[in-house]
């Protein structure tokens, strides 16, 4: 599944929160392949490589956790994702079939 994703980084490993200044919302092209969720920086090309940065942001959903964020209400379309390591992000999606399909495919591997 890929897909436009809007990042904020809430908790790092083991679930300390995320200092301030490290708390935005940035936006990624999204492509969760096998148990790996890759984001991609900047203007999205089919053909486009991943570059060193993309891989630093990747993402293991191996034991993970995505949930509908019912208690955030700043944004809509916004679900969280709980790592093995106590990571924890939000993500913003476009619409709310796009969270939707987001959550089952992460749940679902
Ligand atoms: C964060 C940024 C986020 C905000 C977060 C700020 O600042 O303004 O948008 O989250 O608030 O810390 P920075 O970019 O300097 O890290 P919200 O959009 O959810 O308000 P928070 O610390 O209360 O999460």
């Amino acid at each position: 599944k890929n897909g436009f994703l809007v990042r904020k980084v809430h908790a790092d490993s083991d679930g300390k929160r995320t200092p301030r200044g490290k708390r935005g919302w940035k936006t990624f092209y999204g492509i969760l392949k096998g148990l790996i969720l890759y984001l991609q920086k900047g203007e999205y090309r089919p053909d486009k490589q991943l570059s060193d940065e993309d891989l630093k942001n990747a993402v293991s959903i191996h034991h993970s956790l995505a949930m509908r964020a019912a208690d955030y209400s700043k944004r809509p379309n916004v679900f969280y994702l709980r790592t093995a390591d106590w990571r924890v992000y939000l993500f913003q999606a476009p619409n709310a079939e796009q969270m939707q399909s987001w959550i089952t495919r992460i749940n679902t591997v």
